[in-house]
């Protein structure tokens, strides 16, 4: 039996070769039975129920793993859209690469946003007798009260509500293992469910029968020692051997097996029937976008491709739609874009105007409602979400009994 599914499968057949492949995460049980009572609470509200998927999917090297391959992903898009979809009075299930940002606490941890930055003790009262101690409160500091308040009565209400829930992976293959049972176990929200799929997920990964189960070595080791690994000056693994370097030091050779598309299981057999399936796709290369865009959603059938850049996809996203007008461009307007060390505005527009052939103004943007600027700029999630929220709603009344 082959451990890794093959592109002449179908993709149920691929599901179950990979599936059968790979332990569930042991946090799978305890996962479900959260999403369960939480979806049980959802349907009996007759409440819109949204899963984001955010962050990126690691690939493990080894069993006990010591290396991995990562990716660029902080989880921003995911974090941002989470809390825009609250806001819009939606159930959000957060299904988010370990220790990337969350919703809410987002405001606080990254690096240039240290919290402690934030915070202070509170000032000797200027009275006479009053003395230094050394247990004056923590505070936030006044520039940041009002700022702070707002994040924190939102992430309480949501709390308070029972509106979120957080729910980690690492793996590309844990990934893969709770989107499937949350999908399967969204069912009985019919229509009122939307699948956000904003995670980067590797396309890459080591079959379990071509993976270490210790640390690779990277010199030899004596042969009652090796346990199955190179000792005879060879390359290390995972895949065809490469030529041999005499040398104690070896070169490892990474020969990884692209993933199952999984996005057509989803579509077809996991999701609830009605359900909206909206998916990313990221590109750097501003000719490729809109058209990988439209192959993914060819491909998969599904409703909404969201298309961005690395670059610039803090600025412009591009809807990529079965119905007209199939291709439609959300920006931040110019005088409103958030400052971005890795971004590029000169490429803002470019993608759309590769395609047009002429130039686009990068000032366009869209639907207004709901954007909110914060001191770093308009967040685009805040013109994605409600326009998102208004093709779903489009979708439940077509479902919904005349
Ligand atoms: O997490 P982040 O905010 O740094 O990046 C978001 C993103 C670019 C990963 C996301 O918008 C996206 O495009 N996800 C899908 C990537 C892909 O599989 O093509």
């Amino acid at each position: 039996m082959t451990s890794a599914p093959t592109p002449d499968m179908t993709p149920a057949e691929a599901e179950s070769v990979y599936f059968n492949n790979y332990p569930p995460p042991k946090s799978l049980p305890k996962h479900e039975a959260l999403a369960r009572a939480f979806v049980d609470y959802h349907v009996q509200a007759n409440r819109r129920l949204v899963l984001v998927t955010s962050g990126g999917t690691t690939v493990p090297l080894e069993n006990q793993t010591v290396r991995f391959i990562d990716n660029f992903s902080a989880g921003t898009r995911g974090a941002v859209s989470a809390e825009y979809f609250l806001q819009q009075g939606y159930a959000v299930i957060f299904l988010h690469r370990q220790f990337s940002l969350l919703p809410y606490s987002r405001h606080y941890s990254h690096s240039t946003n240290c919290f402690l930055d934030f915070m202070d003790e509170e000032p000797v009262p200027d009275v006479e007798g009053a003395s230094e101690s050394d247990h004056r409160p923590i505070v936030v500091r006044s520039e940041y009260q009002d700022q702070m308040r707002d994040v924190l009565r939102k992430y309480r209400y949501a709390k308070r509500n029972n509106l979120l829930l957080l729910l980690p992976f690492t793996t590309i293959s844990e990934y893969l293992f709770e989107l499937r049972s949350l999908a399967q176990l969204m069912r009985p929200l019919g229509s009122n469910a939307l699948f956000y799929l904003a995670a980067a997920v590797s396309d890459f990964f080591i079959p379990s029968d071509r993976m270490s189960e210790h640390k690779i070595q990277s010199s030899e080791l004596p042969e009652h020692l090796s346990q199955g690994q190179a000792t005879d000056g060879s390359d290390i693994y995972t895949g065809g051997l490469e030529a041999q370097q005499p040398s104690r030091s070896k070169r490892l050779v990474i020969d990884l097996d692209p993933v199952p598309k999984f996005l057509h299981r989803l579509v077809d057999g996991w999701a609830p029937d009605g359900s909206m399936v909206v998916s990313f796709k990221l590109e750097t290369d501003p000719n490729l976008l809109v058209y990988k865009a439209q192959t993914a959603l060819r491909r998969y059938a599904h409703h909404l491709v969201i298309g961005n850049l690395l670059t610039t996809r803090k600025w412009e996203v591009v809807f990529v739609t079965p119905d007209a007008p199939h291709e439609r461009w959300i920006r931040v307007p110019k005088s409103r874009r958030s400052k971005s060390i890795s971004g590029s505005e000169a490429q803002v527009g470019l993608a759309e105007a590769k395609r047009a052939g002429d130039s686009a103004s990068g000032e366009t943007s869209g639907g207004q409602q709901g954007e909110k600027t914060t001191s770093e700029g308009v967040e685009i999630e805040s013109l994605i979400i409600p326009e998102l929220v208004l093709l779903h709603s489009n979708m439940i009344a077509k479902h919904s009994p005349q």
